[in-house]
Order: C-alpha cells, then structure tokens, then sequence
C-alpha cells in the first residue's frame, strides 16, 4: 500500500523531463546559446562567450521551465562530428537547430546537415525549433527571411517553429523554452 501511495505521489510531484538536442554546424552558436539559456533559467552562470571553446564531445545543460525539467545535449558540429549526433536521436524529445544567420556563405551546408537530421527515422515526429542566431549582428538575415531560403517541404508534417535570436545578447529566448 505505501509503494503505491509513494508512487502516485512521485507521480504527481515528479516533473516531467524533455531532452533537447541543440544541433547546427560549427560555430553557429550552440553552445553560447546553452551558456546564456543556463544563465537565464536556472542559479547557474553561464560560461561568458570569450570562455567557451569548439565543442568536442558533448555538453550537457538541465534548467527548469514551469513545470518542466529540460535536459539540453549540446554537440559538436563540425563535419568530422556530426556523425555522432544520430547516437543521440533516439532518447531525445525535441531538436533545436541553430543557423548562423550572418554567414550566408554557409547556408548550404547548414541547410543540408538540418535536411539530414529531418529525414532520420528516430527522429520523425519529434518537434523543431530553428534559430536564426546572430541577430545582433547587423547583416544577420532575419528568421522570416531565412525560413524562405530554407524552404523546408518536409516541414510540413512536423511541428516547427522558427525564431530570430541572438545568443550572446539574449535577444528573441522569451518564452520558448516555457
Ligand atoms: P558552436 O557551439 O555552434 O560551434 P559557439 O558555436 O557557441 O562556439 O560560437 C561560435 C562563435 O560564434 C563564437 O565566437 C561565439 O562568441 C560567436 N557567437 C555565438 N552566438 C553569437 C551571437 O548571437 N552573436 C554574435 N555576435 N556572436 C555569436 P568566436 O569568436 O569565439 O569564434
Ligand atoms: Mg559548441
């Protein structure tokens, strides 16, 4: 009788736990997005941008929003790494996927490393935010704009939305990990 009411109350106070997996080539900004979401939703300080060097391996965050525990995996992005990245599909909820909205030059290869994500099986259902990070850059291209580019047909079945950000400044995090 008490492992019943123990689990019913574990079940009832017990917060439900999303992993996120923070995707996008190197350099666009994954990681200083994890520091600066650390340090906006949870008592931990964020690593300042000029202490965070190119992840390797994998960098782990936890921070709670309303009533959510949200474990974010943060990986390596450079070409030699992402075939790492598909190890982690299975267990994970949600994906971010983060752009450098202010290196054009690199769209391609951004938009063709997301498109391979879409199509793997783990992860078909699982919901998209994209970032068109770098916003406080001034030839940044905006989320809208970016969206177009992208032109993503196989988004249509999947729950998506994109967002315009700036990982350093904070700018465009409001509300959407909550
Ligand atoms: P990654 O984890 O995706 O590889 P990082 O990317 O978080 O390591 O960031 C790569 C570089 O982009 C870093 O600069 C970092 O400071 C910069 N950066 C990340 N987000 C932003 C942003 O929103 N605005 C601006 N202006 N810069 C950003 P360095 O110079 O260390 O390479
Ligand atoms: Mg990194």
């Amino acid at each position: 009788m008490f492992s019943l009411f123990y689990g019913l109350w574990k079940y009832m106070f017990t917060k439900m736990e999303f992993r996120v997996l923070i995707l996008g080539i190197d350099k666009a900004g994954k990681t200083t997005l994890l520091e600066k979401v650390k340090s906006q939703y949870s008592n931990l300080e964020g690593l300042p941008p000029d202490r965070i060097v190119p992840t390797v391996g994998l960098n782990i965050g936890r921070v709670e929003a309303s009533n959510t525990k949200l474990v974010f995996w943060d990986l390596g992005g450079q070409p030699g790494l992402r075939s790492i990245w598909e190890k982690y599909y299975e267990e994970a909820h949600a994906v971010v996927y983060v752009i450098d909205a202010a290196c054009p030059s690199r769209f391609e290869d951004s938009i063709s490393a997301l498109e391979k994500v879409l199509r793997h099986e783990d992860l078909q259902g699982a919901p998209l935010l994209i970032l068109a990070n770098k916003q406080d850059l001034k030839d940044a291209v905006h989320a809208d704009a970016l969206a177009r580019y992208l032109d993503l047909k196989k988004l249509n079945e999947r729950v998506y939305a994109f967002q315009a950000v700036s990982a350093t400044d904070g700018y465009g995090h409001d509300n959407f990990w909550a």
